[in-house]
């Protein structure tokens, strides 16, 4: 059975194209017009072991806001698409991920319940040209779409390009195991509900 999934999502600020395979080997393929989400959805990919192409054309003449968060949107419902009813998966995930000196926590449940928490501070504005609030307007997408709850907490840390690139590796750490099939669930739906939809 395979899970991978795409979305087409286009509107008057931003046109969007994503297809996710959730089994794949990290192969991404991405271009958003902005090079340091870019970068960072590299790393969501590379560390999730799911393949990811992604094509964004948004309305950068404003700002980056749209085109990150209705990417976050896209990535979210493919996700979502690609699980189907979630039959047999691993369900939760947590991880502390260290990166030179910032420690970020991930926590995530493939519940089909959107949540957001989000403990990140970051100590300035920008990432050089990249909007640091935008972090948590991707994530915020993210849970939503794909229908998620997740947790994201800062432990520590002092460069903002860190504690950014750990929120992503994290996230992607805890994806990859939260979404991986484990065998011993024998394709049952991973909750007594008997739904994770
Ligand atoms: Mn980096």
């Amino acid at each position: 059975m395979s899970r991978k999934a795409s979305i087409s999502r286009k509107t008057n600020e931003t046109a969007v194209s994503v297809t996710v395979d959730i089994d794949g080997t990290g192969t991404s393929k991405i271009s958003t017009g902005v090079g340091f989400f870019d970068h960072m959805l590299d790393q969501l990919s590379r560390h999730s072991l799911i393949d990811m192409e992604i094509e964004t054309s948004g309305d950068l003449h404003v700002d980056d806001h749209h085109a990150v968060e209705d990417t976050g949107i896209a990535i979210g419902q493919a996700i979502a698409k690609a699980l189907g009813d979630r039959r047999g998966i691993t369900r939760y995930a947590s991880l502390d991920l260290a990166m030179d000196e910032t420690m970020t926590r991930a926590a995530v449940d493939v519940s089909g319940r959107p949540f957001l928490v989000w403990n990140v501070a970051f100590s300035a504005p920008k990432i050089g040209t990249f909007d640091t609030e935008l972090v948590r307007e991707f994530f915020q997408a993210l849970a939503q779409n794909a229908g998620i709850t997740l947790h994201i907490q800062n432990i520590y840390g002092a460069n903002n390009h860190h504690i950014a690139e750990t929120c992503f590796k994290s996230v992607a750490r805890v994806l990859r195991a939260a979404t991986e099939i484990d065998p011993r669930q024998q394709g049952r739906i991973p909750s007594t509900k008997g739904s994770l939809a």
